[in-house]
């Protein structure tokens, strides 16, 4: 283990055994869902990574330690500090060095969770290649640590904030394996459908564990990206999405955001825009992936041992 982190002894002792640990991201308790909707989610989704056999570990940097696994506190503090950092891989020295607090994305979170020797990490959405990339070259750092990074990672796809089939592309290119469970086509988050056709279909977490053992036993570095659509119930009419979408990515265009803001910002005012329609649709999906996310790290586990 990494002589930086602090781990928590549950989890310590979990990875020592060789049980299953679910990684869980902060930027989405941060700057991803209002508080206090964003810690009761936060702690739903532990529940149900328990409730299918495996160790939850929510990380993120505190007082500039990185850190695996939070208590109760912790996470409360998170979800209500208006001063924690958004920290993507750029940004981890620096909050580490000035000793703050720092909400980690999908790519510091990978970079976190491969430190510490947990594979299988879910969350809500990706980042990816935005929409208008070829003039503002604004794609997500997530997309280049999914090429570098030993981590899977389960979500319900990306929003269509984002250019979906730009990011496919991005991902293609950089070896990083796209795979459906139970759909064909890549979900857009909220809705459960982009309609863009996916390479490879998986039905089962044991075919998923498979999958990520073929991979890295090959020492092809890198993760996997599984794309889970969100539950039936709680998906979005793709129009009533695509509606708030649009007028969000008009109002950040108007407004002139750059950088880190610009996701954060789109997430926002989406809620806002649905009147907390996608607020329910973005924690059904994140529960349902907790879930999925569980079974594989159990599966995963358990072919280890083979
Ligand atoms: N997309 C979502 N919800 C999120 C994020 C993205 O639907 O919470 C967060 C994740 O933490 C992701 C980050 O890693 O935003 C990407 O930010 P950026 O586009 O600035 O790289
Ligand atoms: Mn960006």
């Amino acid at each position: 283990m990494h002589s930086s982190l602090d781990v928590r002894p549950e989890i310590r002792a979990a990875l020592d055994a060789g049980r299953a640990v679910v990684a869980l991201e902060s930027t989405i308790i941060s700057h991803g869902m209002p508080y206090p909707r964003n810690v009761e989610t936060a702690r739903r989704v532990e529940e149900s990574v328990r409730r299918a056999g495996a160790t939850p570990a929510t990380l993120a940097v505190l007082g500039g330690r990185p850190t695996i696994g939070l208590s109760d506190s912790q996470l409360e503090h998170l979800g209500k500090a208006s001063d924690v950092l958004k920290v993507s891989r750029r940004d981890l020295p620096m909050v580490m060095a000035g000793g703050k607090d720092g909400a980690t994305t999908v790519a510091a979170t990978m970079i976190l969770a491969d430190l510490a020797g947990i594979r299988i990490f879910v969350t809500g959405g990706i980042g990816g290649a935005h929409r208008g990339a070829e003039h503002t070259f604004d794609i997500s750092a997530d997309l280049e640590e999914l090429a570098r990074t030993n981590v899977a990672v389960v979500c319900a796809g990306a929003k269509s904030i984002l250019d979906l089939p730009k990011t496919l592309e991005i991902l293609e290119t950089r070896g990083v394996p796209v795979l459906g469970y139970g759909t064909g086509n890549l979900p857009a988050f909220f809705v459960r459908d982009s309609g863009l056709p996916l390479d490879q279909r998986v039905d089962s977490p044991e075919q998923i564990a498979d999958i990520l053992h073929k991979k890295w036993q090959l020492g092809l570095q890198g993760g996997v990206v599984i794309a889970n659509p969100a539950p039936e119930h709680a998906a979005m009419d793709p129009l009533v999405a695509d509606r708030a979408i649009q007028k969000a990515l008009a109002e950040a265009d108007e407004q002139g955001l750059g950088g880190k803001d610009v996701t954060p910002f789109l997430l926002r005012r989406i809620d806002e825009l649905t009147g907390g329609e996608s607020l329910q649709a973005n924690i059904a999906l994140v529960l349902s992936n907790a879930e999925l996310g569980a079974r594989i790290a159990v599966a995963f586990a358990s072919q280890d041992l083979r």
